[in-house]
């Protein structure tokens, strides 16, 4: 089952990595067919390409609306190589094979989160030929194989470089996610409109219908008989959907913290590790490289480490598997998107390790997709959507004397960034893109601010600080200043902002106010 590949066809609109990856497959011999700009862009490094206007006899036309949907390139796409009659046709029409599919999408989701843009901008940037060519090529994965992101290239790439081909495996898992990729895209979109229309009404009446999965064997305790639901037809990246690789059953709370842990691994783009306990992260970090995000994560709080479970937002492999096994670490459960076969050996086989860990394989992980929680109260229900919102950094202000150093910026929006993930009141320390010190669910702030100093230590100094509502008095600024922070982030609109911005200005830190409130109850 594996098809060579000839002719590519490429349209894109991120062309990260795309130089790379066309100089490869010309010198494997694979012609190039390319859209305007994805064609300057090859051109402009010296990778020659044929015009897909030029092929059709078409122009591109309407200011782009209209560059593929074209019967000679979906033709060359849906195309079974194995009927007679689909091959007649493209005889017949001079239509040619695209053996490969390169396309990402005009960025809707980034549009949008612009300041100040407009409808007719945010219409436009609503892709119709990229979702199309990507249907209809993992539709055709028999025979075609898609590429929707650029992180996928390497893998194609170099099965295109030893073999000549693709295997089936690799096109169904690219046609998977491209089937995957282009229903959050729609989704976005949709959830635009629903904004835009102004309506922020939700239904009259909610039916949930969930399905039994598994019976558990207790609750939060022994005593408390519990079960595990699902979605019907809800095929997302989910605990639920996850598909167990090793391990003993999972209990009530291993579900509830993995849910926590992937929800948080996936909203870095990064690679990202974190530590769960009870709830809430005791560790996270983002690094170049899995295993040090793994390494700083676990070296957030070590003894709160023991007994967690931990989050992957990259496929696990050997290296992180061997620094996960070290002597007096014990960890509950492990969810990444997927797992290295060498890794899953080491994990599995190690005494202690064996018995113990479970292994939770959730695939490839989407991006956020807007989504509601439910929360039953007795006697009815609270809705919401989740927290989902992306930080707008372009809406941040800097309120104090001291503006905020350059190597800071990082660490504020990795610290901005873990906060709302954490029970209110919640504070986070946070210092080279790890977690240094949390303090969660406590009823006064200065609390969480001084559990937070306290578990980050000799580290507080240096480091910065998020909170995830504003300061009511400018307490937490003093014993934030007097352990070293050098930088705070929170959304202001207190009405004694004034007395905290003073505080900062007193002790020299910098203080950024986001506009935004992440409570977590
Ligand atoms: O406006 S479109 O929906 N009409 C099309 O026919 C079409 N074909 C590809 N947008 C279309 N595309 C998109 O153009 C691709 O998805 C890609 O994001 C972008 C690449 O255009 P260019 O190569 O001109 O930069």
């Amino acid at each position: 089952e594996n098809r060579p590949i000839r002719r590519a066809l490429i349209s894109v609109s991120d062309k990260m990595g795309l130089v790379d990856f066309a100089a490869g497959l010309v010198a494997c011999g694979v012609e190039i067919y390319s859209t305007g700009g994805t064609r300057r862009h090859l051109s402009d490094h010296n990778i020659d390409s044929i015009d897909v206007a030029e092929y059709t006899g078409f122009p591109e036309m309407m200011d782009g609306r209209v560059k593929t949907l074209h019967p000679k390139i979906f033709g060359g796409i849906l195309g079974r190589r194995d009927n007679l009659e689909d091959l007649n046709s493209m005889q017949d029409e001079n239509i040619v094979g695209f053996e490969l599919v390169v396309v990402n999408l005009y960025p809707f989701a980034a549009t949008i989160a612009r300041k100040g843009v407009t409808r007719e901008e945010a219409i436009e940037q609503i892709d119709i030929g990229g979702p199309s060519l990507i249907r209809a090529a993992a539709k055709n994965h028999q025979w075609v194989t898609v590429a929707t992101r650029p992180e996928q290239y390497s893998a194609i790439l170099s099965s295109i470089e030893s073999d000549k081909a693709t295997t089936l495996a690799l096109r169904r898992k690219m046609a998977e996610e491209a089937f995957a990729m282009t229903c959050s895209y729609d989704l976005a979109i949709s959830e635009y409109f629903r904004a835009e229309s102004g309506s922020n009404e939700f239904p009259s009446d909610l039916t949930v219908q969930l399905e039994r999965k598994t019976q558990l064997r207790y609750g939060e305790n022994p005593h408390q008989k519990a079960a595990v639901y699902r979605i019907p037809r809800d095929s997302g990246a989910s605990v639920v959907n996850a598909r167990q690789v090793h391990g003993k059953e999972l209990s009530y709370n291993n579900l509830l913290d993995l849910d926590s842990a992937l929800s948080i691994a996936k909203s870095f783009t990064q690679p990202a590790a974190v530590v769960i306990k009870h709830n809430n992260p005791c560790g996270a970090a983002t690094s170049t490289k899995l295993a040090l995000a793994a390494s700083k994560a676990l070296d957030g709080d070590p003894v709160s480490a023991f007994g967690s479970v931990l989050s992957f937002n990259r496929t696990l492999d050997v290296e992180t598997a061997e620094l996960l096994v070290e002597p007096n670490r014990f960890i509950e459960a492990i969810i990444a998107p997927d797992f290295e076969a060498g890794a899953v050996g080491i994990l599995t086989t190690r005494p202690k390790w064996k018995d113990n860990v479970r292994l939770m394989q959730v695939g490839h992980l989407l991006p956020l997709a807007p989504e509601r929680t439910i929360r039953f109260l007795a006697g009815g229900a609270l809705v919401q959507e989740a927290d989902t919102l992306p930080a707008f950094q372009s809406q941040w202000r800097t309120v104090t004397d001291a503006p905020v150093e350059d190597s800071l910026w990082d660490d504020l929006l990795f610290a901005w960034e873990m906060v709302r993930h954490v029970k209110s009141n919640a504070i986070v320390l946070g210092r080279d893109t790890s977690l240094i010190g949390v303090g969660a669910g406590q009823m006064s702030r200065v609390d969480s601010v001084e559990i937070a100093i306290r578990k980050a230590g000799d580290r507080a100094a240096g480091s910065v600080l998020a909170s995830d509502a504003f300061f009511p008095f400018p307490d937490s600024i003093h014993a934030a200043a007097e352990a070293g922070v050098a930088a705070i982030i929170q959304p202001g609109g207190s009405r004694r902002d004034d007395e905290s911005i003073a505080a900062c200005n007193e002790h020299g830190i910098s203080m950024v106010f986001t506009g935004v409130r992440h409570f977590k109850h």
